[in-house]
Protein backbone atom coordinates (compact mmCIF):
# COMPACT_ATOMS: atom_id res chain seq x y z
CA UNK A 1 0.00 0.00 0.00
CA UNK A 2 1.77 3.48 -0.77
CA UNK A 3 1.49 6.27 1.84
CA UNK A 4 -1.88 8.08 1.72
CA UNK A 5 -1.05 11.84 0.24
CA UNK A 6 -2.20 14.97 2.13
CA UNK A 7 -3.85 16.11 -0.88
CA UNK A 8 -4.43 19.66 1.51
CA UNK A 9 -1.04 20.49 2.03
CA UNK A 10 0.08 19.90 -1.63
CA UNK A 11 -2.71 22.47 -2.53
CA UNK A 12 -1.79 24.90 -0.21
CA UNK A 13 1.60 25.20 -2.14
CA UNK A 14 0.37 24.74 -5.10
CA UNK A 15 -1.97 27.48 -5.42
CA UNK A 16 0.38 30.07 -3.09
CA UNK A 17 3.17 29.38 -6.07
CA UNK A 18 1.51 29.01 -9.63
CA UNK A 19 -0.19 32.81 -10.32
CA UNK A 20 3.07 34.12 -8.62
CA UNK A 21 5.53 32.32 -11.17
CA UNK A 22 3.59 33.59 -14.19
CA UNK A 23 4.04 37.40 -12.68
CA UNK A 24 7.79 36.97 -12.19
CA UNK A 25 8.43 35.15 -15.62
CA UNK A 26 10.54 38.16 -17.02
CA UNK A 27 10.95 36.30 -20.65
CA UNK A 28 9.08 34.41 -22.45
CA UNK A 29 11.31 31.83 -21.89
CA UNK A 30 10.95 31.50 -18.31
CA UNK A 31 6.91 32.17 -18.90
CA UNK A 32 6.83 29.27 -20.82
CA UNK A 33 8.73 27.20 -17.86
CA UNK A 34 6.47 28.37 -15.93
CA UNK A 35 3.34 27.28 -18.02
CA UNK A 36 4.89 23.56 -18.10
CA UNK A 37 5.92 23.60 -14.27
CA UNK A 38 1.59 24.03 -13.62
CA UNK A 39 0.03 23.29 -17.07
CA UNK A 40 2.65 20.68 -18.54
CA UNK A 41 0.59 17.76 -19.89
CA UNK A 42 2.79 15.07 -18.80
CA UNK A 43 4.23 17.03 -15.29
CA UNK A 44 2.55 19.59 -14.80
CA UNK A 45 1.72 19.85 -11.01
CA UNK A 46 -1.97 21.15 -11.62
CA UNK A 47 -2.58 18.85 -14.23
CA UNK A 48 -1.18 16.11 -12.02
CA UNK A 49 -3.23 17.53 -8.95
CA UNK A 50 -6.64 17.26 -11.43
CA UNK A 51 -5.77 14.18 -12.41
CA UNK A 52 -5.64 12.84 -8.87
CA UNK A 53 -8.96 13.54 -8.04
CA UNK A 54 -10.23 10.40 -8.68
CA UNK A 55 -7.79 8.70 -6.25
CA UNK A 56 -9.27 10.86 -3.57
CA UNK A 57 -12.28 10.55 -0.82
CA UNK A 58 -15.40 12.20 -1.90
CA UNK A 59 -15.29 15.25 0.90
CA UNK A 60 -11.54 15.72 -0.73
CA UNK A 61 -12.61 15.57 -4.40
CA UNK A 62 -16.14 18.02 -3.28
CA UNK A 63 -13.29 20.46 -1.42
CA UNK A 64 -10.58 20.29 -3.73
CA UNK A 65 -12.40 19.92 -7.23
CA UNK A 66 -14.01 23.21 -8.09
CA UNK A 67 -11.22 25.14 -6.51
CA UNK A 68 -8.32 23.58 -9.05
CA UNK A 69 -10.41 23.87 -11.82
CA UNK A 70 -11.00 27.95 -10.94
CA UNK A 71 -7.15 28.05 -10.50
CA UNK A 72 -6.40 26.26 -13.84
CA UNK A 73 -8.88 29.11 -15.54
CA UNK A 74 -6.88 31.84 -13.52
CA UNK A 75 -3.70 30.40 -14.32
CA UNK A 76 -4.43 30.34 -18.12
CA UNK A 77 -5.64 33.73 -17.75
CA UNK A 78 -2.87 35.10 -16.14
CA UNK A 79 -0.58 33.44 -18.46
CA UNK A 80 -1.81 34.81 -21.49
CA UNK A 81 -1.96 38.16 -20.02
CA UNK A 82 1.55 38.02 -19.24
CA UNK A 83 2.65 36.17 -22.60
CA UNK A 84 0.85 39.35 -24.56
CA UNK A 85 3.07 41.85 -22.21
CA UNK A 86 5.70 40.07 -22.56
CA UNK A 87 5.51 39.80 -26.22
CA UNK A 88 4.81 43.83 -27.13
CA UNK A 89 7.58 44.24 -25.03
CA UNK A 90 9.85 42.34 -27.18
CA UNK A 91 8.40 44.07 -30.08
CA UNK A 92 8.68 47.68 -28.88
CA UNK A 93 12.94 47.04 -27.15
CA UNK A 94 13.47 45.14 -30.89
CA UNK A 95 12.24 47.91 -33.22
CA UNK A 96 13.96 50.92 -30.85
CA UNK A 97 17.03 48.60 -31.43
CA UNK A 98 16.70 48.52 -34.91
CA UNK A 99 15.98 51.96 -35.55
CA UNK A 100 16.70 54.04 -38.61
CA UNK A 101 16.80 58.01 -38.30
CA UNK A 102 15.95 58.28 -41.90
CA UNK A 103 15.77 62.46 -41.35
CA UNK A 104 19.76 62.40 -40.72
CA UNK A 105 21.53 63.59 -43.32
CA UNK A 106 24.27 61.71 -45.39
CA UNK A 107 28.06 61.86 -45.58
CA UNK A 108 29.84 63.90 -46.23
CA UNK A 109 28.45 66.05 -43.16
CA UNK A 110 29.06 69.55 -42.66
CA UNK A 111 31.90 70.76 -40.59
CA UNK A 112 31.18 73.32 -37.76
CA UNK A 113 33.62 75.87 -36.89
CA UNK A 114 33.70 78.22 -33.95
CA UNK A 115 31.35 81.17 -34.00
CA UNK A 116 32.87 84.48 -35.03
CA UNK A 117 32.59 86.13 -31.64
CA UNK A 118 34.12 83.21 -29.79
CA UNK A 119 36.88 83.06 -32.37
CA UNK A 120 37.77 87.05 -31.74
CA UNK A 121 37.40 86.55 -27.84
CA UNK A 122 40.01 83.96 -28.14
CA UNK A 123 42.48 85.83 -30.57
CA UNK A 124 41.98 88.74 -28.07
CA UNK A 125 42.15 86.45 -24.42
CA UNK A 126 45.38 85.31 -26.24
CA UNK A 127 47.47 88.43 -27.41
CA UNK A 128 46.92 89.58 -23.65
CA UNK A 129 47.98 86.29 -22.36
CA UNK A 130 51.18 86.14 -24.43
CA UNK A 131 51.26 89.87 -23.05
CA UNK A 132 51.00 88.66 -19.20
CA UNK A 133 47.54 88.94 -18.07
CA UNK A 134 45.72 85.90 -15.94
CA UNK A 135 42.13 85.13 -17.15
CA UNK A 136 39.87 86.21 -14.13
CA UNK A 137 35.97 85.14 -14.43
CA UNK A 138 32.44 85.97 -12.58
CA UNK A 139 29.10 85.87 -11.99
CA UNK A 140 26.72 87.70 -14.29
CA UNK A 141 24.53 88.11 -12.05
CA UNK A 142 26.32 90.92 -9.80
CA UNK A 143 25.49 92.94 -6.79
CA UNK A 144 25.18 97.10 -6.77
CA UNK A 145 28.46 97.03 -4.77
CA UNK A 146 30.71 94.98 -7.18
CA UNK A 147 29.02 96.59 -10.19
CA UNK A 148 28.57 100.04 -9.28
CA UNK A 149 29.49 101.14 -6.07
CA UNK A 150 33.20 99.64 -6.07
CA UNK A 151 34.47 101.45 -9.24
CA UNK A 152 33.23 104.97 -7.77
CA UNK A 153 30.29 104.90 -9.66
CA UNK A 154 27.28 107.28 -7.58
CA UNK A 155 24.31 106.50 -6.62
CA UNK A 156 23.11 109.15 -8.99
CA UNK A 157 25.32 108.33 -12.10
CA UNK A 158 23.46 107.62 -15.36
CA UNK A 159 25.25 104.30 -15.81
CA UNK A 160 22.96 103.16 -12.91
CA UNK A 161 19.75 104.58 -14.94
CA UNK A 162 16.82 101.86 -15.13
CA UNK A 163 17.32 102.41 -18.87
CA UNK A 164 20.99 101.04 -19.10
CA UNK A 165 20.88 98.11 -16.29
CA UNK A 166 18.42 95.12 -15.84
CA UNK A 167 17.37 94.55 -12.39
CA UNK A 168 16.26 91.16 -10.50
CA UNK A 169 12.52 91.34 -9.71
CA UNK A 170 12.31 91.34 -5.87
CA UNK A 171 16.19 91.27 -5.15
CA UNK A 172 19.02 93.44 -4.81
CA UNK A 173 20.85 92.10 -7.81
CA UNK A 174 21.57 92.92 -11.25
CA UNK A 175 22.82 91.55 -14.48
CA UNK A 176 26.56 93.05 -14.29
CA UNK A 177 26.69 95.89 -17.18
CA UNK A 178 30.68 95.18 -17.29
CA UNK A 179 33.05 92.65 -16.75
CA UNK A 180 34.86 95.36 -14.14
CA UNK A 181 32.90 93.85 -11.15
CA UNK A 182 34.70 90.67 -11.38
CA UNK A 183 38.23 92.97 -11.30
CA UNK A 184 36.79 94.35 -8.26
CA UNK A 185 36.34 90.74 -6.34
CA UNK A 186 39.88 89.91 -7.59
CA UNK A 187 41.45 92.96 -6.24
CA UNK A 188 40.00 92.56 -2.78
CA UNK A 189 40.74 88.67 -2.90
CA UNK A 190 44.42 88.79 -4.10
CA UNK A 191 45.81 92.90 -3.30
CA UNK A 192 48.44 94.32 -5.41
CA UNK A 193 50.64 93.49 -7.76
CA UNK A 194 48.32 91.50 -10.28
CA UNK A 195 47.60 91.85 -13.80
CA UNK A 196 44.45 89.63 -14.95
CA UNK A 197 41.87 90.48 -17.91
CA UNK A 198 38.23 89.49 -17.01
CA UNK A 199 36.36 88.16 -20.84
CA UNK A 200 32.26 87.26 -20.11
CA UNK A 201 29.02 88.78 -21.41
CA UNK A 202 27.38 91.58 -20.27
CA UNK A 203 24.24 93.04 -20.29
CA UNK A 204 22.62 96.47 -21.29
CA UNK A 205 19.13 97.58 -21.20
CA UNK A 206 19.26 99.10 -24.75
CA UNK A 207 17.27 99.52 -27.98
CA UNK A 208 18.60 96.89 -30.37
CA UNK A 209 20.27 98.35 -33.96
CA UNK A 210 23.02 97.72 -35.78
CA UNK A 211 25.54 98.13 -33.38
CA UNK A 212 23.93 97.95 -30.45
CA UNK A 213 22.51 94.43 -28.54
CA UNK A 214 21.52 94.15 -25.06
CA UNK A 215 23.66 90.86 -24.29
CA UNK A 216 27.46 91.11 -25.76
CA UNK A 217 30.89 90.50 -24.69
CA UNK A 218 33.53 92.51 -23.06
CA UNK A 219 36.98 92.17 -22.41
CA UNK A 220 38.74 94.31 -19.72
CA UNK A 221 42.71 94.46 -18.81
CA UNK A 222 44.01 95.70 -15.31
CA UNK A 223 47.61 96.14 -14.20
CA UNK A 224 48.34 97.17 -10.23
CA UNK A 225 51.78 97.30 -9.69
CA UNK A 226 53.73 100.23 -8.38
CA UNK A 227 54.20 103.31 -10.36
CA UNK A 228 52.20 102.05 -13.45
CA UNK A 229 51.99 104.81 -15.93
CA UNK A 230 49.99 105.98 -18.91
CA UNK A 231 53.03 105.26 -21.03
CA UNK A 232 52.79 101.49 -19.27
CA UNK A 233 48.74 101.55 -20.83
CA UNK A 234 49.60 102.91 -24.40
CA UNK A 235 52.41 100.42 -24.76
CA UNK A 236 50.38 97.29 -23.90
CA UNK A 237 47.63 98.97 -26.21
CA UNK A 238 49.43 99.27 -29.08
CA UNK A 239 51.10 96.09 -28.77
CA UNK A 240 47.19 94.45 -28.11
CA UNK A 241 45.71 96.34 -31.49
CA UNK A 242 48.49 95.30 -33.90
CA UNK A 243 48.04 91.52 -32.30
CA UNK A 244 44.30 92.23 -33.09
CA UNK A 245 44.61 94.15 -36.63
CA UNK A 246 47.93 93.55 -37.95
CA UNK A 247 51.56 95.30 -37.79
CA UNK A 248 50.79 98.86 -39.63
CA UNK A 249 47.84 99.01 -36.67
CA UNK A 250 48.51 102.60 -35.09
CA UNK A 251 46.83 103.84 -31.92
CA UNK A 252 46.01 107.31 -30.31
CA UNK A 253 44.36 108.61 -27.24
CA UNK A 254 42.10 110.71 -26.77
CA UNK A 255 40.73 112.10 -23.18
CA UNK A 256 37.67 111.01 -21.96
CA UNK A 257 35.87 110.21 -18.43
CA UNK A 258 35.04 106.99 -17.01
CA UNK A 259 34.01 107.14 -13.15
CA UNK A 260 36.76 104.63 -12.48
CA UNK A 261 39.66 105.54 -14.14
CA UNK A 262 41.70 109.36 -14.00
CA UNK A 263 43.29 109.91 -16.35
CA UNK A 264 40.52 108.37 -18.69
CA UNK A 265 41.45 108.53 -22.33
CA UNK A 266 39.40 106.45 -25.51
CA UNK A 267 41.82 104.78 -27.67
CA UNK A 268 41.44 104.78 -31.31
CA UNK A 269 42.95 102.91 -33.91
CA UNK A 270 43.98 104.61 -37.51
CA UNK A 271 41.30 103.50 -39.81
CA UNK A 272 41.98 99.82 -41.27
CA UNK A 273 39.65 100.58 -44.37
CA UNK A 274 41.69 103.82 -45.99
CA UNK A 275 44.76 104.03 -43.10
CA UNK A 276 43.93 107.13 -42.40
CA UNK A 277 42.99 108.98 -45.38
CA UNK A 278 39.54 109.51 -44.31
CA UNK A 279 36.48 107.70 -45.75
CA UNK A 280 32.58 106.46 -44.15
CA UNK A 281 34.31 104.03 -42.41
CA UNK A 282 36.15 106.39 -39.99
CA UNK A 283 33.29 109.41 -40.72
CA UNK A 284 36.50 111.28 -42.50
CA UNK A 285 38.53 111.98 -39.53
CA UNK A 286 41.23 108.73 -40.48
CA UNK A 287 40.83 107.29 -37.26
CA UNK A 288 38.01 104.44 -35.65
CA UNK A 289 37.16 104.33 -31.72
CA UNK A 290 38.27 100.90 -30.26
CA UNK A 291 38.56 101.09 -26.57
CA UNK A 292 38.21 102.93 -23.08
CA UNK A 293 41.56 103.10 -20.79
CA UNK A 294 42.42 104.86 -18.02
CA UNK A 295 44.71 104.83 -14.68
CA UNK A 296 42.45 103.22 -12.00
CA UNK A 297 40.82 105.81 -9.84
CA UNK A 298 42.48 105.96 -6.16
CA UNK A 299 38.64 105.52 -4.82
CA UNK A 300 38.09 102.00 -6.80
CA UNK A 301 41.76 101.10 -5.77
CA UNK A 302 40.63 102.02 -1.79
CA UNK A 303 37.69 100.32 -1.83
CA UNK A 304 39.61 97.23 -3.09
CA UNK A 305 41.52 97.56 -0.19
CA UNK A 306 44.91 98.74 -2.32
CA UNK A 307 46.40 101.81 -1.02
CA UNK A 308 46.55 104.27 -3.78
CA UNK A 309 49.83 105.99 -2.34
CA UNK A 310 51.29 102.29 -2.42
CA UNK A 311 50.35 101.27 -6.02
CA UNK A 312 48.85 102.59 -9.23
CA UNK A 313 47.10 100.55 -12.01
CA UNK A 314 45.61 101.26 -15.48
CA UNK A 315 42.56 99.73 -16.94
CA UNK A 316 40.85 99.14 -20.19
CA UNK A 317 37.80 97.65 -21.27
CA UNK A 318 36.68 96.47 -25.16
CA UNK A 319 33.55 95.22 -26.82
CA UNK A 320 34.10 92.00 -28.47
CA UNK A 321 31.46 92.22 -30.72
CA UNK A 322 33.00 95.63 -31.97
CA UNK A 323 35.98 93.99 -32.55
CA UNK A 324 34.16 90.94 -34.74
CA UNK A 325 31.89 93.26 -36.59
CA UNK A 326 35.35 95.42 -38.08
CA UNK A 327 37.48 91.85 -38.69
CA UNK A 328 35.02 90.21 -40.88
CA UNK A 329 33.66 93.38 -42.68
CA UNK A 330 29.95 92.57 -40.99
CA UNK A 331 27.89 95.83 -41.17
CA UNK A 332 25.25 94.85 -38.64
CA UNK A 333 26.15 93.56 -35.10
CA UNK A 334 22.72 91.26 -35.47
CA UNK A 335 23.65 89.51 -38.44
CA UNK A 336 26.12 88.08 -35.68
CA UNK A 337 23.33 86.65 -33.48
CA UNK A 338 20.29 85.81 -35.57
CA UNK A 339 22.01 82.23 -36.69
CA UNK A 340 21.42 82.78 -39.96
CA UNK A 341 24.18 79.65 -41.33
CA UNK A 342 24.03 81.37 -44.93
CA UNK A 343 25.28 84.69 -42.70
CA UNK A 344 27.92 82.55 -40.42
CA UNK A 345 29.31 80.36 -43.05
CA UNK A 346 30.10 83.42 -45.93
CA UNK A 347 32.25 84.98 -42.96
CA UNK A 348 35.85 84.38 -44.01
CA UNK A 349 37.43 82.98 -40.47
C1 LIG B 1 34.52 101.16 -22.45
C2 LIG B 1 35.20 101.59 -21.21
C3 LIG B 1 36.75 100.88 -19.61
C4 LIG B 1 37.73 100.21 -17.55
C5 LIG B 1 36.91 99.94 -18.62
C6 LIG B 1 38.19 99.42 -15.28
C7 LIG B 1 38.07 98.36 -14.41
C8 LIG B 1 38.45 98.53 -13.10
C9 LIG B 1 38.94 99.72 -12.66
C10 LIG B 1 39.06 100.73 -13.57
CL1 LIG B 1 38.26 97.24 -12.00
N1 LIG B 1 38.68 100.58 -14.84
N2 LIG B 1 37.83 99.26 -16.56
C11 LIG B 1 38.43 101.42 -17.52
C12 LIG B 1 38.25 102.34 -18.53
C13 LIG B 1 37.41 102.08 -19.59
O1 LIG B 1 35.90 100.54 -20.64
O2 LIG B 1 33.69 101.87 -22.93
N3 LIG B 1 34.85 100.01 -23.01
C14 LIG B 1 34.25 99.53 -24.19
Amino acid sequence: MPEPRDWDSEWLTLSATALDAVSRAETLEALEAARVDFLGRERGRLTGLLRSLKDMSIEERRRLGPQANALKDALEKSLEARRRSLESAALESGLAASRVDLSLPPPPWPRGRRHPVAETLREMTGILARLGFAPAEGPLVESDRNNFAGLNIPADHPARDLQDTFYLKDLPLLLRTHTSPVQVRYMEAHKAPLRIMSPGRVFRHEAVDASHSAVFHQVEGLYVDRKVSMADLKGTLSTFMRGLFGPQAAIRFRPSFFPFVEPGAEVDVRCLLCAGKGCPACKRTGWMEMLGAGLVHPNVLRFCGIDPGQWSGYAFGVGVERIALLRYGVPDIRMLYENDLRVLESLAP
